[in-house]
């Protein structure tokens, strides 16, 4: 029953989505350097209740810099810095239905090259995942298209040595992107439904609601990666309508382009 939303539930998500990306928008619009994680956590948390949310869905990862390489950061008291990224990951429940929304943004007025170069790359491996959202497609395959583009990408940046069959049939990306791709959503942020019937991935099909969300994580320590792209940890997030045809994406208010980003910086 809570695998396949019905109109009314589907308007509630619309609702908690829509008032996530607002509060998402309020908070690339709003950090400034010098200010400490936790004053983004209460704005975001602000923005979402003052739109009529009852409350999170889960607690917010607010992650400045380095902090965002860390996948379950929950601390959001460290300070914010120029030059780096914040992520944050947080979601309003209205009516009992959560939104889970991922955004990372500069803390200054524009993403570095490296940063930008990464960043670009998330974004097409997550645009590329939802493009084949669609009635037949399995979680399994979204996650395998999103890791075939990282892969490539990061062959080209030089973050990965090797060819891409190899790597994808050893999971060597896994250093750099150590998490699935999508989960269902709903009353839970993770919500109840099988991934698999007998032992087979679930095709999906309309009704469903599941997030899309690639990331790309460097440690300090890699000699591996080039020193200009350690320390970067970013992660876009989106919420999917599974519809007859193919997907709607719910939260599609909340900025991910660099374009449209740097003009809220700027
Ligand atoms: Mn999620």
């Amino acid at each position: 029953m809570r695998l396949f939303k019905s109109a009314e539930e589907i308007e509630d998500l619309r609702k908690s989505c829509q008032i996530t990306a607002w509060a998402h928008t309020a908070a690339m619009k709003a950090v400034q350097p010098g200010m400490n994680e936790f004053e983004m956590e209460a704005l975001v948390d602000y923005e979402i209740r003052k739109k009529g949310c009852r409350r999170l869905g889960y607690e917010s990862i607010v992650a400045g810099g380095k902090n965002a390489t860390c996948l379950h950061y929950r601390s959001n008291n460290d300070t914010l810095h120029d030059g780096e990224l914040l992520l944050i990951d947080a979601g309003g429940e209205y009516q009992y239905f959560s939104a889970d929304i991922t955004r990372t943004f500069p803390i200054g007025r524009k993403f570095s090259m490296a940063q930008a170069k990464l960043y670009d790359l998330v974004l097409k491996a997550q645009l590329e995942a939802i493009a084949i959202t669609r009635p037949g497609t399995t979680l399994p395959e979204i996650h395998q298209r999103a890791c075939e583009t990282l892969v490539d990408g990061l062959l080209s940046l030089g973050l990965l040595k090797g060819t891409a069959k190899e790597i994808l049939k050893s999971n060597g990306h896994q250093r750099l992107y150590p998490h699935n791709t999508s989960h269902w959503l709903g009353m839970d942020v993770h919500d109840v439904g099988l991934y698999r019937i007998q032992s087979e991935p679930r095709p999906l099909e309309p009704g469903m609601v599941l997030t899309i969300e690639p990331g790309l994580y460097t440690q300090p320590n890699d000699s591996e990666v080039p020193a200009e792209f350690r320390n970067i940890g970013i992660r876009i997030e989106d919420d999917i309508l599974v519809t007859k045809t193919g997907c709607e994406v719910l939260t599609r208010d909340a900025p991910k382009t660099r374009a449209e980003i740097e003009t809220l910086r700027s």
